[in-house]
């Protein structure tokens, strides 16, 4: 073993201890060893790994990059778009968290969406698929923090829908069908009991969790299936046939001991067919006052789930480009299990047993996590406790795992990330076009890689060069707290809109109003009194808005509407209302709208916020509010 700092030694040490609770899970973790340190970290003396022969990461000013990273925010709540490889954040969308900058919690429509609420936590993003390759339509990510799932417009780049899952704590693991834009299964990951209104408080034995199918068009919940254990991360089949779920908490304990009871917990596997054919027959029964039909599946392994034993407390589970296999990662045990997809048929026949669609359990590494892929076929695990990523053969490993006697090694190589890992992702990693290029690695832990900016750091999402036989660490990428899943997509299937094209849901809303009121958004400068509500249309053309007054009265509610009538790429301009707490973004085209209550006698001016013009800071005016 090369030599280490002693501090990050003792940091590893610290965070597998207060993992490891469990007797015999230490006595299991013991085993696994390392095999290839990989390079030393850098800022420690040792050569910076930067140089080597592969691909370079970096891109001249002015230049574009390759790839779209579509990174989740985590607990900020967002979306974030990354170019691949420079790593140069390009954009934050506003989904679950309230924005400053574009007024996203605060306009009407927004707030309309989100009900009020303005936190969330995205951890899984993924876009929306045809024949197995992004179509370039959605984005949909999770809202872990209060049951949401969301969906994103990629030509407007802007959330276009958002959806309460009932009955649904914890909806963390998301994944689309790949077939087709067809559902989005989303995972509760806390057992609750059912419905959660006061009963079965104190037992539970009683709770049960739910996968729940979206449809991806119409964003509507169409069925829900009770399974007994939690369901953590989500992965389908690339057929339309299959959707998995691991599960950790097989044990259904409500403590951490109680979680890691057990040498095994399951992978379910949920038969889309036989659960479309019952929902369809009306077996199902329904929860509380939700409508969604919901089938019950506790406890038998009947034709909708089945339950595959996996070690210990698996995270992660990863469909291949090929379609053939789905891997899950131990999390508690040194081992990813690889599921082979054709076998899931007889196994639901009874033909064979569940276990027996294992085809291999390669050792990977101390708390194994996510896998991505390169369309090679190997398979690069992230890999928690140390700190590594892990490269390794998917055929080596089946051939490992049957061979008697001597056998292969599926391990090709370890690489030191900095630090403690969460996801990986690989350009296209999550489509059968996975090209293996680039590999980027969400490491939790930034600790002494970028400039003290006090005890927050920086989450490090590193950049691999994959392109090789070997990895290579070439970049390291901080980021505000804390994305946890990224999918790096080949530019050229992403095709946003650089004007604003008015085909989202919230025009519909502003066209009923200026209907209504005999208005033109484009052409109108006007206010509309309606007893206390007063609705003020207004345009806005650099470095002029429509109207220079607003005379209101005190105790009015005020709702302004703006149009920005520029037709200049970039150029968007706002409203921000001096002392009245609104503030948002119109861009070139667009329509937005903000209410308030103009609860202050005196002289407001109003403006806008983003730097148009050469008289941009003239571009204001007065709401005056009479006693
Ligand atoms: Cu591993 Cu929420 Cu995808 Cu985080 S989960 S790392
Ligand atoms: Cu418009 Cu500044
Ligand atoms: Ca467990």
């Amino acid at each position: 073993m090369k030599k280490r700092e002693p501090n990050l030694e003792n940091r590893r040490e610290f965070i597998a201890g207060s993992l490891v609770v469990g007797a015999g899970l230490a006595a299991s973790l013991a085993g696994c060893e390392r095999k290839d340190q990989g390079p030393a970290p850098t800022g420690s003396g040792a050569e910076p790994s930067t140089k080597h022969a592969g691909m370079s990461p970096h891109i001249e000013p002015g230049q574009l990059d390759h790839y779209y990273g579509f990174w989740s925010g985590g607990h900020s709540g967002e979306i974030r778009i990354l170019g691949v490889p420079s790593m140069r954040e390009l954009k934050r969308i506003p989904v679950f968290n309230r924005d400053s900058a574009t007024g996203w919690a605060q306009t009407d429509y927004s707030k309309k969406m989100l009900k009020g609420r303005t936190s969330g936590d995205t951890h899984h993003v993924h876009l929306s698929y045809t024949d197995g390759t992004y179509d370039g339509r959605y984005i949909f990510v999770n809202d872990k923090a209060q049951g949401r799932l969301a969906r994103v417009d990629i030509e407007s780049m802007e959330t276009d829908a958002i959806v309460d899952i009932p009955h649904s704590q914890g909806t963390h693991g998301i994944f689309p069908q790949r077939h087709k834009t067809g559902l989005v299964l989303c995972n509760a990951e806390f057992r609750s009991p059912m419905p959660n209104d006061g009963r079965d408080l104190d037992d539970p034995k009683k709770y049960a969790a739910l996968h729940t199918a979206i449809d991806g068009e119409t964003m509507e919940v169409k069925w829900q299936v009770m399974v007994e254990g939690n369901m953590d991360l989500c992965a389908t089949d690339y057929k339309g046939l299959y959707s998995f779920a691991t599960s950790y908490n097989f044990e259904g304990a409500t403590s951490a001991e109680g979680m890691m009871a057990n040498e095994r917990d399951a992978l379910y596997v949920f038969n889309l067919e036989n659960i479309a054919k019952a929902v369809a027959e009306g077996k199902t029964t329904t929860i509380g006052d939700s409508k969604v039909p919901v089938l019950d599946a506790r406890g038998d392994d009947g034709p909708y789930v089945m339950r595959i034993p996996i070690p210990k407390n698996p995270h992660g589970v990863n469909v291949d480009p090929t379609g053939k296999y789905a891997i899950a990662s131990g999390k508690l045990s040194a081992t990813c299990s690889v599921i082979e997809i054709d076998k899931l048929k007889d196994a639901f026949e009874g033909k064979i047993k569940p276990r027996d669609c294992v085809v291999a359990e390669p050792e990977v590494g101390l708390g194994p996590l996510h896998t991505a892929f390169d369309g090679k076929g190997n398979a690069y695990t992230s890999i928690f406790l140390d700190s590594v990523v892990t490269k390794w053969n998917i055929e080596k490993a089946i051939q490992a795992h049957n061979a008697k006697g001597e056998k292969p090694d599926p391990i090709i190589q370890k690489i030191d990330v900095h630090y403690q890992i969460g996801h990986i992702n690989a350009s296209m990693s999550e489509t059968k076009e996975a090209d293996g290029k680039w590999l980027v690695a969400l490491c939790k832990f930034s600790k002494d890689r970028f400039l003290n900016v006090g005890p927050l750091h920086p989450e490090n999402d590193q950049l691999i060069d994959i392109s090789g036989e070997k990895m290579v660490i070439v970049h390291d990428g901080p980021t505000y707290p804390e994305p946890h899943d990224a999918v790096v997509v080949k530019k050229d299937l992403i095709h946003p809109e650089k004007m604003q094209n008015r085909k989202l849901p919230r025009f519909k809303m502003y066209e009923e109003w200026a209907k209504e009121d005999g208005v033109d958004l484009f052409k109108d400068n006007k206010i509309v009194r309606n007893g206390k509500d007063v609705r003020v249309y207004m345009t806005s053309l650099a470095p002029n808005f429509g109207l220079k007054e607003v005379r209101v009265k005190k105790g009015d509610t005020v709702q302004f509407v703006v149009t920005n009538q520029d037709k200049v790429e970039d150029l968007c301009h706002g409203l921000c209302v001096s002392q009245h707490d609104v503030n948002f973004l119109v861009n070139p085209q667009d329509t937005q709208s903000e209410t308030f209550v103009a609860d202050k006698a005196g002289v407001y001016w109003y403006y806008c916020p983003w730097f148009c013009h050469a008289l941009h800071l003239e571009m204001r005016g007065r709401l005056i509010v009479e006693a």
